[in-house]
Parts: structure tokens; C-alpha cells; sequence
């Protein structure tokens, strides 16, 4: 029954918002995701904002997310090709290896960090939806 409840906060978030979009697919801020505000996010913020994204999309705890939890956030073939032992299901380490690719994805320039405009390219949005 964890569907339900999500989908109340979404669209409550989606009225208070004023905006059609799910919550997730609002545009991500450098800063909400940069604690020593240098202005871009590097590998160790995605990740460490990933884990906490990952813990919030995880009710039972039981430390792996299936398709449900996670909501659209991975395509089926994405989900497929992270889970090696076919069981459905992410853990934190899948989960996080999933976000390092996404990373190097939306750093094209490869300097390690993201910045505002990587950041709002589609590879950036598609990191940013791990994130938040
Ligand atoms: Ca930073
Ligand atoms: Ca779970
Ligand atoms: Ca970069």
C-alpha cells in the first residue's frame, strides 16, 4: 500500500506547486544538492543525496527498491541490466552504481562535477530524478 500514500504527496506537492509536473521531474537546483557550496555538485554529493533519496523511496526497509518504489525513476531495461541476480529489485550499492553512470553521463566535459547547465541538460535531469 505504498502507492497510494505516494501518489497524495505528489499531487499535493504538484497543487502547492501550481504545476502539472510530477514532484521529481521539477528543476533540480545546484544548490540543493551542493553542502560545501562550491557551486557545482561533485560525485560524493550525488551519492550521498542519492543514498538519502534512496532510504525515502524505501517504506518497508528492507533495504532494496522494487519497480514500484522507485516510480518510473529507472526505464525497465535499466532496472534489468543493474539487478545481476534478476530478483527485481535494487540495493543501495546497485542503486548508487546506477547514479556514478548517470554522473559521468551529465559531465560531458569530465572536469567530475556538475554545474547549473549540466545540470538542466536531459542526462542532467535524469541524475537529478536519483536525487530528489
Ligand atoms: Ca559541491
Ligand atoms: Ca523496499
Ligand atoms: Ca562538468
Amino acid at each position: 500500500m505504498a502507492f497510494r500514500p505516494t501518489a497524495a504527496v505528489l499531487l499535493a506537492a504538484t497543487l502547492a506547486l501550481g504545476v502539472a509536473a510530477p514532484a521529481f521531474a521539477a528543476p533540480a537546483t545546484v544548490a540543493a544538492f551542493d553542502p560545501d557550496k562550491d557551486g557545482t555538485i561533485d560525485l560524493k554529493e550525488a551519492q550521498a543525496a542519492a543514498a538519502k533519496q534512496f532510504d525515502m523511496l524505501d517504506p518497508d526497509k528492507d533495504g532494496t527498491l522494487d519497480a514500484k518504489e522507485l516510480n518510473g525513476r529507472l526505464t525497465a531495461a535499466e532496472l534489468k541490466a543493474a539487478d545481476p541476480d534478476n530478483d527485481g529489485t535494487l540495493d543501495k550499492k546497485e542503486y548508487l552504481a546506477i547514479v556514478a553512470a548517470r554522473f559521468k553521463a551529465a559531465d560531458p566535459d569530465a572536469e567530475g562535477t556538475i554545474d547549473a547547465k549540466e545540470l538542466a541538460s536531459p542526462a542532467g535531469a535524469s541524475l537529478a530524478a536519483l536525487m530528489q
